[in-house]
């Protein structure tokens, strides 16, 4: 590969490909490598340049691949050793970079370093994991303290042979490594880093990045009775996870140059996200901010209680995330959408079928001209939307829905009006919505797969696919490509551009301004996030100014914004 140019990162367009639901190339009904390595040629021409593949380890899948059994090898079902050297070789061909996940705040039970680890507490390994003896209340054994799996019940599992209960802080099959040992994190290094790294790929998304380290005294989350119920505590950001993240810089990634992390940090902060992204310190190079996935709910939130956020929250969680970078050595992400959330369509605009391409290409124009590092998910391109109202909760797969499901239907089994909710709350924010299948053509299986689809497919892929919008130059996709074009020619507005919002109040409309750090030349961005007309109202200051429409998702902009209507200006 040619040498890499410090800050590589900053200009890429990233692809999030979620394997199971991508592409099925020998048809067994689930996605697989050689799949994606079909379609590259499709993602060049979109404008990406870098690809982000969700886990394709070895897993048996109890969270779709986020439980790893081994770090050194492939899910059968999608390929082998040899496909994914393929991939590499042939997205680097393209003149892409390649990112995969890393998952190391947990593995799989299935892993060797589990299976020994729980045998007994004198195994070698027999630290690798947090364990701590039970908690006896009355004679009766009780996990150590009240902490909740992020997907529901105790974070803790008992084991008989040892008499202790492990954690794991999202499912039984997903044990937390310890951190605190540090043979355990030479041997993640050694697996999970560096064998990939030598392998020539190019970075890294790292999945629950703010987890790694724990309170050690675990203390129990507050709570009248203790016992009683299992309560989710704050357990992001622990005492040493800045540590970890400079050790890993210096003695793994600088071996092999300049590898990009790109960290997940939930729940963070603005200060603690400085630290981890701050230049200077070096840790991560960007972080996925949660504040606007997560807006009117999310997994950790019972979804009978999401709700649909008003356009000033989705204002304010823009603007925090366009903060990170202003005035710091800090880098940000910019994305609507990935594989744990609802349709970003649904979600911050309109599917109705009137306005939904329209409303797809506003949010292209939100997207495409934030400052940051710019990650689109499989799908978006062509505005796949959420799972139907009619689908039920047999055709959801997710397991953090199915267990909420369980939960809800065993606390209240009479509630019909709260399962009602909580079906719609999946509907809108659940992550079965951004895993149905690829949507390529309008042959059977949406061309997805020849075989049965793993999951299935979503009812308007006739309407929705990527062959009807390939020749189409009004479709959502070749939008989408004039949009990723402009970013890339007017990158010092668009990716790395000041931020400035001129209408916060207003629930209507959103306006903001983009400046290029030489001052020189300036973007108006003005969005109507409303089925009805709008004014058009030029900022204070840009009144005199004389502006060139650079893209807009109407033929010719009259005196009024018409509904979901959208333009880029830029002037100087
Ligand atoms: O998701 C992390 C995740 O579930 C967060 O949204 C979580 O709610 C938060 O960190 C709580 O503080 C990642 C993956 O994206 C997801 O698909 C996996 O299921 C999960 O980690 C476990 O690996």
């Amino acid at each position: 590969m040619a040498p890499t140019s410090p800050e590589w990162w900053k200009d890429i367009v990233v692809y999030q490909i979620w394997p199971a639901s991508y592409k099925d190339s020998n048809g067994d009904g689930l996605g697989d490598l050689q799949g994606i390595i079909g379609t590259l040629d499709y993602l060049k021409d979109l404008g990406v340049t870098c690809i982000w593949l969700s886990p394709m380890y070895a897993s048996p899948q109890y969270d779709m691949g986020y439980d790893i059994s081994n770090y050194e090898d492939i899910y059968p079902p999608y390929g082998t050793m040899a496909d994914m050297d393929e991939l590499i070789r042939q997205v680097h061909a393209r003149g892409m970079k390649m990112v995969l996940d890393l998952v190391i705040n947990h593995c799989s039970s299935e892993h060797a370093w589990f299976q020994e680890s729980k045998k007994d507490k004198t195994n070698p390994k027999a630290d690798w994991f947090h364990w701590r003896p039970p908690r006896m209340i009355d004679g009766k054994r009780h996990p150590p303290n009240n902490w909740r799996a992020i997907f529901g019940g105790s974070a803790w599992d008992y084991v008989p042979e040892r008499d202790e209960y492990y954690l794991h802080l999202f499912e039984p099959e997903q044990p937390d490594l310890n951190w605190e040992n540090p043979v355990s994190r030479q041997a993640v290094y050694d697996s999970a880093i560096r064998f990939w790294l030598k392998k020539g790929i190019d970075g890294f998304r790292v999945d629950v990045a703010n987890m790694y380290s724990k309170n050690l005294d675990f203390p129990d989350v507050p709570a009248e009775d203790i016992g009683a119920e299992f309560l989710l505590g704050d357990y992001n950001n622990g005492p040493r996870i800045h540590e970890y993240y400079r050790e890993i810089r210096r003695d793994v990634l600088n071996e092999f140059g300049e590898v990009l992390m790109i960290g997940e940090c939930a729940f963070t902060p603005f200060d603690e996200v400085l630290k981890y992204v701050s230049a200077e310190r070096k840790e991560m190079d960007m972080i996925f901010d949660f504040d606007i996935v997560t807006l009117g709910g999310n997994m950790v939130k019972p979804r009978h209680e999401m709700f649909r956020q008003s356009l000033q929250d989705f204002k304010s969680a823009i603007l925090k995330v366009q903060q990170f970078s202003a005035g710091t050595d800090a880098w940000a992400t910019v994305f609507g959408e990935n594989h744990d959330n609802g349709r970003s369509i649904p979600r911050f605009a309109t599917d109705d079928p009137e306005y939904r391409v329209k409303a797809g290409k506003l949010l292209a124009m939100l997207f495409g001209t934030l400052t940051g590092t710019l990650f689109i998910y499989q799908g978006q391109e062509i505005g796949m939307t959420n799972i139907p109202q009619d689908w039920t909760i047999d055709d959801l797969k997710d397991i953090s829905a199915l267990k909420y499901w369980r939960e809800i239907i065993a606390k209240y089994p009479d509630d019909k009006e709260l399962h009602q909710r909580g079906l719609r709350g999946l509907q809108l924010g659940g992550r079965d919505n951004a895993r149905t299948p690829v949507q390529w053509n309008s042959e059977a299986n949406a061309g997805f797969t020849t075989g049965t689809p793993w999951m299935r497919v979503h009812d308007n892929y006739k309407e929705v696919n990527v062959e009807a919008q390939l020749d189409d130059p009004e479709s959502l996709l070749s939008f989408w490509k004039q949009v990723v074009k402009l970013r890339k020619s007017h990158s010092e507005l668009f990716v790395h551009g000041d931020f400035e919002i001129h209408d916060f109040d207003d629930e209507n409309v959103f306006t903001y301004t983009k400046k290029a750090r030489d001052g020189k030349n300036k973007a108006l961005v003005v969005l109507n996030f409303t089925e009805n007309d709008q004014s058009f109202r030029l900022p204070e200051g840009v009144e005199n100014s004389k502006l060139e429409l650079l893209v807009s998702n109407v033929d010719e902009p009259k005196d009024k914004l018409s509904a979901w209507e959208g333009r880029v200006y830029v002037f100087e």
